[in-house]
């Protein structure tokens, strides 16, 4: 199903005129808002290739009509969201949930949408149909050799499926722990781990970016042998230069200082990326912005001055991706929130004093120092990021367009209500 630059273009021409209203009231207040548009319409946001059908839990799963059935009508799904909004540029595939059987024809596809390939996922945390060895106690941590040549190799397939797209990172995460004490040696586990992901890393092209991604719990739950970003960090600076941590926002401990993390991995050089999603208790991978937006916009701001300190290319040089679930939302326009949910927060941190910060901290004037923060966070960029949507061929409002047009319901008619998608 598509939608036309016409049929967008209908849309904005409805909205316009309380669009170019709002917006003149947001430049009047804040002269630089404009200068910030280049910044918001080249940062584009990779959309997961396993969050495009509705998820579930172990107590139930809820079917939603419509769903692709397969990599091409996930791609032509992911190309839909980036026509409505012009930042979801990219896709993120889960192997071997999506793999790309015929990977010139998938790149192609993707090409006519203007979709590029971020990272690669691997996936031992499933035994597959034709797998020889189980992963039940393990993958890259095993105790038994032959079943960590596996997840190795498996691991090294990945990136020869992101070569042939053009993709430049692997991220792996390891469910690999332990449910119970006594059942693991924590130092062995690791050492295992830290060999296995050192045969990874011996294969990765030499322009390619390893993402260790960690996690609290779940589904193990005494030991995770990646639990948090310092054990991700110990084994990234052990694997080499081309090795990053990667924060998803839904695998911490309650109460985790989550923007520290990431000013700190910044400022070693080791903040690989990001899965954006928001939660209340656990991983429940919930809309973006939904349950912490002022965290979100906490995080963004000690990436926007973390990576000025760096010089980094703010579009470029971190991976940012999305990593969601949908029970019971439409995972279409749950992903339109939560993409918008990372340009408000990404335009907002940028809109921070930060000469007035820096003197504020430096005074101990603590309340002006969160005057300044809250200032911006309480500042509705809402005009700022439509206008970055409709200067670069967006509709105004993706919501409005996706629901207008009827969208899931064109989708069910095609595809049916019968079909799940690959994932989680
Ligand atoms: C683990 C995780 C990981 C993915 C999976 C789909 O909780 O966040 O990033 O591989 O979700
Ligand atoms: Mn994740």
């Amino acid at each position: 199903m598509n939608i036309t630059s016409t049929t967008i273009a209908k849309y904005n021409d409805q909205a316009l005129t309380a669009h170019q209203r709002r917006l003149a009231n947001l430049t009047a207040e804040l002269p630089q808002a404009t200068s910030l548009l280049k910044l918001l319409e080249a940062f584009q946001v990779a959309i997961p290739s396993w969050a495009l059908g509705t998820g579930g839990t172990r107590f139930g799963r809820f079917g939603l009509g419509g769903e692709p059935r397969n990599l091409e009508e996930k791609i032509t799904d992911i190309g839909l969201l980036h026509t409505l909004n012009r930042s979801s540029g990219a896709v993120s595939l889960h192997i071997p949930w999506d793999i790309p059987e015929d990977a010139a024809k998938i790149k192609a596809l993707a090409g006519q949408f203007g979709l590029a390939f971020d990272a690669m996922n691997s996936n031992t945390f499933q035994d597959q149909e034709d797998q020889p060895l189980s992963y039940k106690f393990g993958s890259l941590q095993h105790v038994d050799k032959a079943v960590r040549a596996q997840a190795i190799q498996h691991n090294i397939d990945v990136v020869k499926y992101g070569e042939a797209l053009g993709s430049k990172a692997l991220t792996v995460w390891l469910a690999d722990g332990s449910c119970f004490p006594g059942q693991l040696n924590f130092r062995e586990a690791f050492n295992r781990t830290l060999d296995s992901l050192r045969e990874i890393y011996a294969a990765l092209p030499g322009d390619w970016k390893l993402y260790l991604e960690y996690k609290a719990f779940e589904p193990n739950f005494y030991s995770t042998t990646v639990a948090d970003w310092g054990q991700s960090l110990l084994f990234v600076s052990k694997l080499g230069r081309q090795a990053y941590t990667l924060v998803d926002l839904g695998h911490h401990l309650q109460g985790a200082n989550i923007e520290q993390i990431v000013a700190l991995l910044l400022m070693e050089g080791r903040l690989g990326g990001f899965h954006f999603n928001d939660s209340k208790y656990g991983d429940d991978d919930l809309t973006v912005g939904s349950i912490k937006p002022y965290q979100l916009f906490l995080i963004f701001c000690e990436l926007v001055e973390g990576m000025d300190a760096r010089g980094m290319d703010h579009a470029r040089d971190l991976g940012w991706m999305i990593d969601a679930s949908h029970n019971v939302k439409d995972p279409l326009e749950d992903l339109l929130q939560s993409v918008e949910a990372i340009m408000l927060a990404y335009a907002q941190a940028l809109l921070v004093d930060r000469p007035a910060l820096a003197d504020a901290r430096a005074q101990n004037d603590i309340v002006r120092a969160q005057e300044i923060l809250q200032t911006a966070y309480r500042t509705d960029v809402r005009p700022l990021i439509a206008e970055a949507r409709l200067r670069t061929g967006g509709a105004l409002d993706p919501l409005a367009v996706y629901r207008g047009e009827a969208v899931r319901q064109q989708l069910t008619k095609e595809r049916g209500t019968g079909g799940r998608a690959t994932g989680l």
